[in-house]
């Protein structure tokens, strides 16, 4: 058995589906741990339909009520704290939480069942983040912005060599019985109370869980980056994932930074397969927000797209 949980609202209810029908597509005997906040009824139908109709098991877990009035920072979606409940909500031994804006592209099994003695979690160093650190970018902290180096390197107070083991939250790979041993949950609730993170769920599960964390190869958490981050990568990590960023090898889990949905950006890793999956989903016609409205001004181009039509471009 393979327990997978996601956490979603309704605006990223088609693409959650999308995750689920890729890992639907490459695996068998599964369970799916689906918590949502406050989604309609419709959508809950659609998504137990399709998971129903490959015979897998699955359960909602309304989240509507937790989490309130904590810190967002970009993403207005209390969705991201989800993850941090799940060694009371699943009561098995472990379990993959996905982002929403993940794909599978083959068999978790073999993933899913390594060794993960004396570990809380396994998961995959955010090079993003360590390309990120070398800017001078500003980050969203509470009410105000805060230099992306003195929020690691000062408040956080995490060095180069802490940031090697700084993990993307996106995949976690958790060993439930071990978080359950050492009262992680509670931890990173109670670190909530202390702290502001300016990656919330990310930086809490982090401070958590820094020591306990497995760190495992890129191909498991294939994070699509914007061109800028990727060209501030150490050759070391361009090396490495350049293959996948060709499509010449298949990582196991795809996780887009850039987002796969939005136009003109439909050439990035696996989109045109993401996008298949898609069309085989029962949101094949909906058109999300992002979809209907697009507007970019930039020095490669300013456009205007309604409903897929373009109504200026430059
Ligand atoms: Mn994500």
């Amino acid at each position: 058995m393979i327990n997978i949980a996601l956490g979603f609202d309704k605006n990223f209810a088609a693409y959650a589906a999308t995750t689920i029908k890729s890992i639907l597509l490459h695996n068998k005997n599964l369970k799916f741990y689906l918590m949502h906040d406050n989604l309609p009824k419709a959508d809950i139908k659609k998504i137990s339909k399709m998971i129903e109709e490959h015979k897998e098991d699955y359960q909602w877990i309304d989240m509507s009520g937790e989490f309130e009035n904590l810190f967002t920072g970009n993403w207005k979606s209390k969705t991201l704290y989800f993850p941090l409940k799940l060694p009371s909500i699943c009561d098995d031994n472990r379990i993959l939480f996905l982002d929403a804006d993940t794909f599978v592209l083959d068999d978790l099994s073999t993933f899913y069942n390594q060794n993960l003695d004396g570990y809380y979690l396994a998961a995959v160093n955010d090079y993003g983040m360590l390309s990120d650190l070398k800017t001078d970018n500003r980050l969203k902290l509470g009410n105000e912005t805060v230099d992306i180096k003195e929020y690691f390197q000062k408040i956080r107070k995490w060095n180069n060599t802490d940031m090697q083991r700084y993990f993307n939250s996106g995949m976690l790979l958790m060993n439930l019985d071990e978080m359950r041993k050492n009262n992680v949950e509670e931890q990173m609730l109670d670190s909530l109370k202390y702290n502001l993170f300016a990656f919330p769920d990310q930086d809490c599960i982090n401070y958590v869980c820094h020591d306990h964390v497995k760190i495992i190869e890129p191909k498991y958490n294939f994070m699509v980056i914007f061109k800028s981050t990727w060209n501030r990568l150490d050759d070391e990590f361009k090396e490495k994932l350049i293959p996948y960023k060709e499509e010449r090898i298949r990582p196991l889990i795809v996780h887009y930074l850039l987002k796969p949905w939005k136009k003109p950006m439909d050439n990035l890793p696996f989109s045109k397969e993401y996008n298949q999956v898609k069309q085989s989903t029962p949101y094949k016609n909906k058109m999300t927000k992002q979809e209907m409205f697009q507007f970019k001004i930039s020095k490669n181009g300013t456009y205007l797209r309604l409903f897929n039509k373009t109504i200026f471009e430059l």
